[in-house]
């Protein structure tokens, strides 16, 4: 924190001792602080860690998110009623399917000819009648329903209301005062216990309705014995029966009242305290395994969480999260706007005038990561695992051509390592799948995923050839094995995903085809994400994104064998295949070539929001501005031409790749477009739009990559520092090799750099022009003080 922070208007000991001493002095007319009332809740900078506003949710976009990564709740902070919007994240349509089609491989040599032939219009014809997945569409991401409050017969005016979201806790706290009475409801998502908890005080005895509802068709709520109970089926999708079940219970508890059944719902009359303790499952155990017990699981999970009791559920939830949350802190500086409500300084638009809200945002990435994606959970989904809808937008799941894969830009640069592990579950899977699809659609060996999947582990084609008939999704997320591996530099958990590294390679050594025009390799069929080119078609040979995702595929699958001392001949198919990929060109333009032909300038979307051929730039660090200048002068070029405001995701990946280029200003402008009312709701939610979680992600790494970058054992600090973050600091990065990075700087200038790894090594630091070497030694820190790097 700055001295500034600490000694802002916020300072916690003052405002904890008003509210808890004197219950009376929270009923102020003032904006509200919203206050915690023990040292847990305590953070000191509310206006970077803490989402707050003086209003109830109307729309979901308002509504807080809570999750465990498996377990998740909107809360929408109301008065009289309030809701908590439910998921729980194997709730998907449909049951166990492969959408592979068996005619796919008959039709495959002709649609490569065609291609060959530069007949692509009719290739993609021909595709989309005999390549595509039957059927065409994937099963979607389901709410379980929703919690609903009611506080009967209560009346008059709402007081000194406030709700917030504590990033540092992770708990959404609503306060308020009606009918004379003081109230405050708490909710958080528990790991350890597998329950919501929802808590609410009033400073008079009150009485409370409690129901659980669900929009999945046949759901039915019995209210009996202290708790709700719903189950149901899931619905079945494009043909694809359902056969999950699910269920949901919430246990009431009270603390001096009484709770009795009140037709479907439950009533609590007289009490001091409610606390209820939500549980929820399926019968999903694995994409292929329906057989769980979700009646018992939850029954289970809501007896254990009761008799442990809300105050060790609490104080465990917070503990668990700070364990992951408190790795990395940043202070960006602030102003007197980051004491204003949420919403009202996304809707001021002026992010160089509030610092703290790019730091907010940055811990609200990290926040979201942690509620959405944890080890036994399911990887976070298009909207990370909060969906209020039975058919929500792209069905709420996996687009592998960029939005599941900018989920986890931020997890291992911010220390969330451990946040990957669904990810890593959902490529084991994928493997799984995809080698079903590679042998029935390409005659192949290795496995393969297109641009989708979803819950089942879906693996072939699907949409349309225009969108879906691209091969390189599942090369892509094993990239993300790799960096996990290479942050980490941990051998045995490269041995363990070797072989899915090894499988994604194989299938591309079996099916890449030899550009007739050049000779090289290339894929066929294939596209660039999913941009139209000139010739009247998306499907072409060779998109430059493709080349680049494999030379890192290539690159890391030969480097894993060698690491391992394995598959020796393996590395060396691999390194002859790899020298010949067709290379990045240049085009007419000055632009990097998104295909093997010169076709950007002609291409009908200049503006398009896939930057799929910069890939090399950036998440990849094939194109630099040190070892391919060109390059990285023509993917600028290529940048200025699809330009700057794009969608939410699309804007987070250019503000990451001004960042690759070194471009500080460039990327802070991009930047405040996406923390803007354009392309971020008052709930923080990045705006696509609708929402879509990746440009929260996308958005956290950017801010990362401004302020360091690492590629192989080296690190560049504050590479691309914008104007508007002057002074600063940001510790508990982490690097490559296994190193966690601490920076300081003032007025634009490094003061201090402070470097630890867990593992003996040598590394080049770089600050703009200048380089040094240090050695690291595990259990030791290197200082580096000032411009000139002086190691203190
Ligand atoms: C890709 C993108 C869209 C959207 C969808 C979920 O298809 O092109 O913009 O993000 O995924």
């Amino acid at each position: 924190m700055t001295e500034l922070s600490a000694k802002g208007p916020h300072a916690s000991p003052s405002r904890r001792e008003v509210l808890e001493g004197v219950g009376a002095t929270v009923a102020l007319a003032v904006p509200a602080l919203v206050l915690p009332t023990t040292a847990e809740a305590e953070t000191s900078a509310p206006g970077e860690t803490r989402l707050w506003y003086r209003q109830p949710a109307k729309v979901w976009t308002e509504a807080l998110p809570v999750g465990n990564g498996r377990l998740d709740a909107m809360v929408f902070g109301g008065t009289t009623r309030e809701r908590l919007q439910l998921n729980e994240d194997t709730l998907w349509s449909g049951g166990p399917y492969d959408p592979v089609n068996p005619d796919a491989r008959a039709a495959l040599p002709e649609v490569r000819r065609l291609i060959d032939a530069g007949a692509f219009a009719e290739a993609q014809t021909l595709a989309n009648a005999r390549l595509m997945g039957v059927p065409k569409t994937q099963m979607a991401y389901q709410p379980v329903g929703d919690l609903l409050l009611e506080l009967p017969g209560t009346a008059g005016e709402v007081s000194a209301y406030t709700r917030e979201l504590d990033l540092d806790a992770a708990i959404a706290t609503t306060s308020f005062t009606l009918g004379g009475t003081r109230f405050r409801r708490e909710v958080f998502a528990s790991p350890g216990d597998q329950v919501i908890a929802v808590h609410m005080t009033g400073d008079r005895p009150f009485d409370l309705l409690v129901g659980l509802t669900s929009p999945q068709p046949g759901a039915g709520v019995v209210a009996a014995g202290g708790m709700l109970t719903l189950t149901g089926r899931n619905d079945a999708r494009a043909g694809v029966a359902g056969k999950l079940r699910f269920a949901a219970r919430v246990r009431v508890v009270a603390d001096g009242g009484r709770v009795a059944a009140d037709g479907e719902r439950l009533r609590v009359t007289g009490a001091r305290s409610v606390t209820l303790l939500v549980a929820m499952g399926t019968s999903y155990r694995r994409f292929d395994d329906v057989g769980g017990d979700p009646e018992a699981a939850t029954l289970a999970a809501v007896a254990g969480a009761a008799r442990r009791g809300f105050a060790r559920l609490r104080s465990d939830a917070i503990t668990a999260h700070r364990a992951l949350f408190q790795r990395v802190k940043l202070d960006l500086g602030r102003t007197a706007i980051a004491d204003r409500p949420t919403d009202e300084r996304v809707l001021a638009d002026r992010a160089a005038a509030d610092p703290a809200l790019a730091t907010l945002y940055f811990n609200y990435g990290r926040y979201l990561l942690i509620a959405s994606s944890r080890p036994g959970s399911q990887p976070a989904n298009l909207q990370g695992s909060w969906n209020a809808e039975t058919s929500p937008p792209w069905e709420s799941k996996y687009t592998v051509n960029i939005n599941t894969e900018m989920n986890y830009w931020p997890a291992e640069v911010t220390a969330l390592p451990e946040c990957v592990a669904p990810l890593v579950q959902m490529v084991r899977e994928l493997a799984v799948t995809g080698a079903r699809t590679a042998k029935t659609m390409y005659g192949a060996r290795g496995w393969v995923c297109h641009h989708n999947t979803d819950l089942w582990r879906a693996t072939a084609p699907i949409d349309g050839a225009q969108w879906g008939l691209w091969p390189t999704g599942g090369a892509w997320l094993c990239t993300h094995l790799w960096d996990h591996y290479d942050y980490s530099r941990d051998l045995g958990f490269l041995r363990s995903v070797y072989p899915l590294l090894h499988g994604a390679a194989l299938f591309f050594l079996d099916t890449l085809q030899t550009d007739p025009k050049t000779g090289a390799l290339v894929t066929n069929p294939s596209l660039s994400p999913e941009n139209v080119h000139p010739k009247g078609a998306s499907i072409c040979a060779g998109p430059a994104m493709d080349l680049q995702i494999l030379r890192d595929l290539f690159d890391q699958t030969g480097r894993a064998a060698t690491l391992l001392g394995t598959d020796a001949a393996f590395a060396a198919q691999l390194a002859a295949a790899r020298a010949r990929l067709a290379p990045d060109k240049i085009g007419r333009g000055g632009q990097l070539q998104e295909w093997q032909a010169d076709w950007d300038a002609d291409a009908p979307e200049q503006r398009h929001r896939h930057v799929s051929h910069l890939y090399g730039l950036f998440p990849s660090d094939q194109i630099d501005l040190d070892a391919t200048p060109a390059l990285a002068n023509a993917a600028r070029r290529s940048l200025e031409i699809r330009g700057d405001e794009s969608t939410g995701w699309a804007t987070a990946w250019r503000a990451n790749l001004w960042a690759r280029l070194r471009e500080g200003e460039h990327a802070h402008r991009i930047l405040a477009y996406l923390l803007g009312p354009a392309r971020t709701y008052p709930n923080l939610f990045d705006a696509h739009p609708p929402f879509q979680i990746d440009g929260n992600f996308g958005g956290t790494r950017a801010i990362a990559e401004m302020l360091m970058q690492s590629r192989g054992d080296e690190i560049l600090l504050l590479p691309a520092l914008p104007r508007a973050w002057p002074s600063g600091s940001i510790t508990g990065l982490r690097a490559r090799g296994a190193c966690v990075v601490d920076v300081r700087w003032e007025r634009g200038t490094l003061t201090e750099a402070v470097l630890r790894s867990t593992i003996h090594g040598r590394r080049r630091i770089r600050l703009g022009g200048h380089a040094v070497d240090v050695t690291l030694v595990p259990g030791r820190s290197v200082r580096l003080r000032g411009a000139g790097l002086t190691q203190a």
